[in-house]
């Protein structure tokens, strides 16, 4: 039944009215394009029925018309997620990436007390899945780190992959090299902690600069923003380089994003937003994915986005400049 409802939904979001900013209903969106196509596979998703127990993904060629590609993971299959004694658990904040023509998800595992987080990963031979979870925890949170928001880089020039992972009330960020499999971890990298770091850490390269941008502030309330860091390497030492997105009169505490390289080349923000917040925070309610455009200063900085409504928001081939 409950995949009949499912598959109704994906239907009903294949055939809908075309969307606009806000995109459709979801936080913690890791985008990415495959095949000319943009993919984002968020903590929950349209329409209400995507809970805390599975992920799904969504994919869209303009940034209107959204495919719901179903759902990727379960939490029972997750059969190590008991472990902890806890009576309850759930998924959030998933991260993807491709290696070898396997595809890998990375998504933490609550709750976050008073049991440790920890972050899971699973493989697919396809980004809409079904991904299969390898059967243990890749990392366990503790002692004031809180082990969640994974998300996983391979750098272009040395070919190594990075997982960079950690955030809310122990505010801390943690990086690790993985080994070739992409699913085990080869050592620990020290690292200096970016400054106003909260959680949602999100890495790419540009040019040979290497950007790390996070999410500061409450998940909850309108200081939540989008701050960023660049350094000659993927893992530091980062100079810090200020907010790029902030809370406007009509959005609030935007965060927990992605940066996605069109075909074309250009640079888009995907990200969660609270669109008409009711009341003061914390927050209430359901977050909304939105997209804008970045743009880079000459020097490679990062020029504050713009949040934009309907029509506004960007669709693709993308309009230049
Ligand atoms: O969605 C749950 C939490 O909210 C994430 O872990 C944080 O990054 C924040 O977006």
């Amino acid at each position: 039944m409950r995949r009949w409802i499912v598959l109704a939904l994906g239907l009903a979001l294949t055939t809908a009215a075309v969307a606009r900013n806000p995109q459709f209903q979801g936080a913690d969106p890791h985008a990415m394009f495959i095949d000319g196509e943009l993919w984002v596979f968020p903590t929950g998703g349209p329409g209400g029925s995507w809970a805390a127990d599975r992920f799904g993904a969504f994919s869209s060629r303009d940034l209107r018309r959204w495919r719901s590609r179903g759902v990727v993971l379960r939490r029972d299959q997750i059969k190590w997620i008991g472990d902890d004694g806890a009576t309850e658990h759930f998924l959030w904040a998933p991260g993807v990436a491709t290696r070898d023509g396997k595809w890998y998800i990375y998504y933490s595992v609550g709750p976050q007390n008073p049991t440790p987080s920890r972050i899971g990963v699973a493989v697919s031979d396809r980004p809409q899945g079904p991904y299969r979870d390898i059967g243990h925890p890749l990392v366990t949170g503790g002692n004031g780190y809180e082990a969640i928001d994974p998300m996983v880089f391979v750098d272009p020039k040395s070919q190594i992959a990075y997982l960079y992972a950690g955030g809310s009330a122990g505010a801390k960020l943690r990086v690790w090299e993985l080994s070739r499999d992409m699913i085990t971890i080869a050592r620990e990298i020290p690292i200096n902690q970016p400054p106003e770091f909260t959680e949602g850490a999100f890495v790419h390269e540009r040019a040979g600069v290497y950007y790390l941008s996070y999410s500061h502030g409450h998940w909850n309330g309108p200081d939540y923003s989008v701050h960023y860091a660049t350094a000659a390497s993927p893992v530091g030492p980062w100079t810090y380089r200020g907010a790029i997105l902030t809370s406007d009169a009509r959005h609030q505490g935007p965060g927990h994003h992605s940066f996605a390289r069109t075909p074309a080349g250009d640079w888009l923000i995907v990200y969660h937003r609270w669109d008409q917040a009711a009341g003061p925070a914390p927050f209430r309610g359901e977050r909304q994915i939105a997209i804008d455009r970045v743009r880079y200063a000459a020097d490679g900085s990062i020029r504050p986005i713009v949040m934009t409504d309907g029509d506004n928001a960007p669709t693709l081939p993308l309009v230049k400049p």
